[in-house]
């Protein structure tokens, strides 16, 4: 039987929403080819010697279900509960996620979700195409040009998705033909990794089932467990500093052995931990971080981008694949629900991009609370407080945290929400050292008078 063109689409990428979405649209009887310029991971082995991993939240494995992976993955995951505080005197303090064991975050290999994401788009009906490096679109005639292994390959599609990742080859092309309005804002921050090997009994040389942060003000580490009892560390620092103030910056920390000093003066419990440290440091590159913003997502009905081709993020809220799988789901949907295939693009564009502007922002600000206020004071009162009100108000008031990471609200409804929650902290908080003088009654009326109920989860599966 030959496939009906019309159903037929082109998935440039075959990383974490590409793999996602071929298996998304394979089910719903999309016939499907994506295109991938690495080899396949399942063979090849995945970036031997380094084991980068992810914190998988509710958004993320909600769409992994759609999709029948979630079993799969969750086989492969280490639970983490909480942020583990490391203070500069040494003393640590787990800070729950959410109320209990139902919500918690997940920490899980890219490779080997990676691995189970490919069975499944393949066992959904997706071809696989390695070894297929886009490098250029002619949209007038639809003939896609790839370089391969053994030369080049001009393939004619109906529309092509773009879940190539933040260096996009699809957007550059895109770009070409149409005002995108791509724009990308460099954090003054980079990152390095580092990693923590098993115990010499193989255990976990720290708590495994927590999400670890250094917080020292202008930079932080942070450590996510594997599931073979390591841990990847990840420093993030400025790039530049005032060396005269003996800022530490990338520009003073040049090499291992400066690594290793600085380690051992902030961060002298981890230090001890990590004793590859300074080859680590002197072998992995150094990562920039940025936001990626485009006005436009979609060429008409020939192409559009999702994930971090669409949208890339800074890292500090841990949704860049969460939010990725969320517009695999949501393209899908729109796919199927509007036969006219620009109309869906544009849907789909509308629903999500002001989401996408949500998250990037709150990932923004995520750096500074992780880096600089968790071991604040008054940040501490206004976390009680907070606790205490999503106790006595749970269909009200519901902690920005948990609204991104354990919920499905947009992402602009749990911004706006969050916002409205962080004046009412500050104002029923403020001249209180403790939430022993509050007046409940005042604070109750607060809450009912300028929190509106949220509108009841969704709990049917997709
Ligand atoms: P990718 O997963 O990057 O996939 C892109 C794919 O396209 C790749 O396979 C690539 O080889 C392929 N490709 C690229 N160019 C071409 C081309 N020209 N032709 C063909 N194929 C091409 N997110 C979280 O939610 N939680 C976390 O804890 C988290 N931790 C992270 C840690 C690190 C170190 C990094 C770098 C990112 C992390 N992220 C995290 C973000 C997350 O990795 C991304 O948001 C997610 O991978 C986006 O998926 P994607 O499919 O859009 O892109
Ligand atoms: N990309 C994460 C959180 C929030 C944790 C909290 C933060 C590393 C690159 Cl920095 C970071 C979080 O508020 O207590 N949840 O999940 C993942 C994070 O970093 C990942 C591992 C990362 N992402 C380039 C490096």
């Amino acid at each position: 039987m030959t496939p009906d063109p019309q159903k037929h689409l082109t998935i440039i990428g075959a990383g974490l929403a590409g793999t996602l979405l071929a298996a998304l649209l394979a089910r719903r009887g999309w016939d499907v080819d994506v295109y991938e310029k690495r080899g396949d991971l399942r063979e090849v082995g995945f970036e031997r010697g380094r084991s980068i991993n992810l914190a998988l939240a509710e958004r993320g494995r909600r769409a992994l279900s759609a999709a029948g992976a979630d079993e799969a993955v969750m086989r492969q995951t280490v639970m983490m509960r909480g942020r583990m505080v490391h203070f500069v005197d040494g003393h640590v303090a787990l800070q729950r996620y959410g109320r209990d064991d139902s919500e918690v975050i997940w920490s899980v290999h890219r490779g080997e979700l990676n691995h189970v994401l490919l069975d499944i788009a393949e066992a959904a009906g997706a071809r696989i195409h390695f070894h297929h490096q886009l490098d250029r679109v002619d949209f007038d005639t639809r003939i896609a040009h790839f370089d391969g292994r053994d030369g080049s390959h001009a393939i004619p599609f109906q529309a092509l998705i773009g879940a190539d990742g933040a260096g996009s080859s699809l957007r550059t092309a895109m770009d070409e033909v149409a005002e995108l309005g791509d724009r990308t804002d460099f954090l003054d921050h980079s990152y390095k990794e580092l990693e923590i090997p098993p115990a010499a009994d193989g255990s976990f040389r720290m708590e495994p089932n927590a999400l670890h942060i250094w917080p020292r003000g202008r930079y932080m580490c942070i450590a996510l467990p594997n599931d073979e009892s390591t841990f990847t560390v990840t420093l993030f620092l400025p790039n530049a500093g005032d060396d005269s103030l003996g800022e530490p910056s990338f520009e003073s920390i040049r090499n291992g052995a400066d690594a290793r000093e600085f380690f051992e003066r902030d961060f002298d419990d981890a230090s001890a931990l990590i004793p590859d440290l300074e080859r680590d440091f002197d072998r992995n590159p150094t990562g920039v971080l940025g936001t990626l913003y485009l006005d436009q997502w979609h060429l008409d009905d020939r192409a559009v981008l999702v994930g971090d081709a669409a949208h890339a993020m800074v890292p500090f809220h841990g949704q860049g694949m969460n939010c990725a799988f969320e517009d695999c789901v949501a393209l899908a949907e729109h796919l199927d629900r509007t036969p006219d295939r620009a109309a869906a693009f544009a849907a789909f564009q509308a629903e999500r991009l002001p989401n996408a502007r949500a998250i990037q922002h709150m990932a923004l600000e995520n750096y500074l609370e992780m880096r600089d206020r968790v071991d604040d004071d008054d940040y501490l009162l206004q976390r009680e407080l907070e606790r205490k009100l999503a106790e006595r108000h749970p269909d009200r008031f519901v902690p920005r945290y948990a609204m991104v990471t354990f919920r499905h609200l947009p992402y602009a409804v749990a911004l706006q929400r969050g916002n409205l929650q962080r004046e009412l902290l500050v104002e029923l908080t403020r001249g209180h050292d403790s939430l022993d003088t509050l007046d409940w009654d005042a604070v109750d009326a607060a809450i009912t008078a300028r929190l509106p109920p949220l509108p009841p989860e969704s709990t049917t599966p997709l």
